[in-house]
This record gives structure tokens, sequence and C-alpha cells, in this order.
């Protein structure tokens, strides 16, 4: 079977002799094994090589699939190297990389041109966009992880316990239990604080009568899950439940409609309609839903601006929300793959209205 690498040389240009990966995600795409900043991917239409240091040979040599794994000791001259024996002209590179290290690259590289359009970046993209099995495997577990945080958590939510406490205890809940981190930094927040969609937890105590929104997910080998759940701590007022159940509808509804050949702004119109048509116009600042896989927000996007047309395979969120501030927010939001006919929903976790 083709692996990633040689599936993007096939879908590069007519032509094409080499690129060039080192941005973080790409990189784990294509080698499934992460060195943080370290490491250079060379792919050529017959092989790939990475360069990578001497912190990271051994466990490159052991893990990094897809390429031949070779030892850095002068990455710029190296790579000029293998690019001058194989006669490579033209050198594709993604359009992420920084202007001082597209100089370095001119600098080093003399005599190659160098592609710094979106022609590499655009085809890498193609690829990640549409999850294989075994990505959306990773998804899948990363996703357990998250909901059996939910309810670990909503069994120590009361009145008097501090936001950052419980956001502690969530991380250390997923790491202890083989996460490789979190997906992005925890948002556990309660009372007025809610209505501030991506408030950081504080030193404030819950108290009866709070919302509590939290949004957080496990990364799990590489793959990210989202989830946001807001619950009760006490009876809400009337106000909260109808913001509450507002939210909720528009939810279901997209879940319910969501589907390929719609695009992102089509299903982010049916949830805009539903909570400006029940009086919160205006309360509802942000995109429905984006992407995510290796990174948390991943393109396309499920927003007024975004006409990609969904295809199966495609990861997307689905997270309205309402925010009023000074008073309270709500936001719920599961994780999804397009199917061929519809959407199957990574999470398990009760979306109705939970009085702690
Ligand atoms: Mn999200």
């Amino acid at each position: 079977m083709e692996n990633r690498c040689q599936k993007l040389a096939r879908s590069m240009p007519e032509g094409f002799e080499a690129a060039l990966v080192t941005t973080v995600a790409n990189r784990f795409y294509f080698l499934d094994f992460d060195a943080d900043d370290a490491g250079s991917l060379l792919t050529f239409p017959d092989e790939s090589v990475f360069l990578i240091d001497s912190r990271y040979i051994e466990v490159a040599q052991k893990t990094a699939k897809n390429a031949r794994v070779v030892e850095e000791h002068d990455r710029l001259a190296q790579i000029a190297e293998l690019l001058r024996r194989r006669g490579v002209r033209r050198l594709y590179l993604e359009d992420e990389i920084s202007v001082a290290e597209a100089g370095r690259f001119r600098a080093a590289f003399e005599g190659i041109e160098l592609d710094l359009s979106d022609t590499l970046s655009r085809a890498i993209r193609a690829l990640r966009v549409i999850k294989e099995p075994e990505e959306l495997e990773r998804m899948r577990a990363a996703q357990r992880l998250t909901d059996d945080c939910f309810t670990h958590i909503c069994g120590m939510i009361r009145p008097g316990v501090r936001e950052i406490d419980l956001a502690l205890e969530m991380e250390v809940f997923m790491r202890s239990r083989g996460a490789d981190g979190v997906a992005f930094p925890i948002i556990f927040i309660g009372g007025p604080n809610t209505s501030m969609p991506h408030g950081v937890p504080g030193e404030r105590l819950l108290e009866e009568g709070d919302f509590v929104t939290m949004d957080y997910g496990a990364k799990w080998r590489g793959y990210c899950a989202a989830m946001t759940r807001t619950v009760a701590v006490g009876q809400p007022s009337a106000e909260m439940e109808k913001v509450y159940n507002t939210v909720l509808t528009a939810q279901l509804a997209c879940c319910k409609a969501i589907r390929p050949g719609m695009t992102g702004a089509e299903v982010d119109a049916i949830a805009r309609e539903i909570i400006y048509s029940a009086g919160y116009e205006g309360r509802f600042g942000h995109g429905l839903g984006h992407s995510l896989g290796i990174e948390i927000h991943e393109d396309p996007r499920c927003s007024p601006r975004d006409n990609t047309v969904l295809r199966p395979g495609m990861t997307m969120t689905i997270e309205p929300g309402i925010y009023l501030p000074g008073q309270f927010g709500v936001r719920i939001e599961d994780a999804v793959v397009l199917t061929e006919d519809g959407i199957e929903i990574f999470g398990s976790s009760d979306k109705n209205l939970i009085v702690l």
C-alpha cells in the first residue's frame, strides 16, 4: 500500500523532484513521529529521508515511519548535498515557514529554485483533511478518555471548589490514563466567567446557581479530542434554562442536518437561525465549528465564510453557544466525522442539562 509520503509525491504537479517538510504537524502526519521543533523531512518521488539530530536519533530509527532516518550533523549542508546528488532543480517548501527560514534556505541551496507558493501546503492539506481509519481510531480513543474525564469531574463539581483546581484535576485524570497531554489548555470556568467563550480558569470558587463550562480534550498518540459541556451547580434560573435549551436545540439540529455535500456555511446558518430567532442575535460571535485532527483547529470550518463542500472522512466540531456578558454563557460541543450519509459523533457524554 502507498504510504503518506508516496501519496504526497503522486499528488504534486508534473515534474515534481523534491519537497522539504519542516512544520511540526505536517512532519508528524508523514512520520508518525514527534520531535518538537527538530528534524527535516525530504520527500523525493522514489524515497523520503528524515534528518534528525542525535537527541532523537535512536527513537526515530525505531519508530519513525515512511522515511529513511539519517543522523543530522549539519542540517543545511546535508540537505543541499542530498538535493545536489539527485540533480534537483526545484524544491517545494511549505508556505507556513518563517521568513528567516526561507532566507536560510535561499542562502544554502544556491542554484536551486525554491517554490514558496502554497502548492506543497495545499497538497498536504488535501491529504490531511480526509482522515484515514487509523487516524479516526486514535480520535475515538482520545474522545473515550475525554468522556471518562467528564464523568469523573462531574462528581467533584460543587459550591466552594476552585476553577483552577478542577481544571488541574481533569488534566491529571487524562494524563494518568495514558493521554499524551491535553489537546489545548483546559477551559473550566464558572458563573459570570462563562460569558467569555475562551475564559481562563482562575481562583474563583464555584457558587450555587452557577453555570460551569468545560471545553477540553485529551490528546492520544498525536490526535486531538474536543468537547464542551455546560452544567449547572444547583438550580438554574428560568433564563439560564432557556439559553441552555436554545443552544441544545441548535446543536442537535446541526448534528441531524450535517452531511456530505453541504458547506460549512450552510450548517452554521442552521444554528444561527435557531439562536437569533430565540432572541439572541449578536450573542453567538464565533463560528459553529472547525475541523480537527493532529491540530485542534484545522480547516475547513463551519462558519459563515467557509464554502468548502463537506466530504466523508472530514472531521468537524459542532459547538453553538450563547454568551450574555456579565451574566453567563452556554456552549455545547461535539466532535464528529462525516460519513457517507451523515455523521458519527465521537463522544457519548450526556447533552441534557445536568444539575449538580
Ligand atoms: Mn472547539
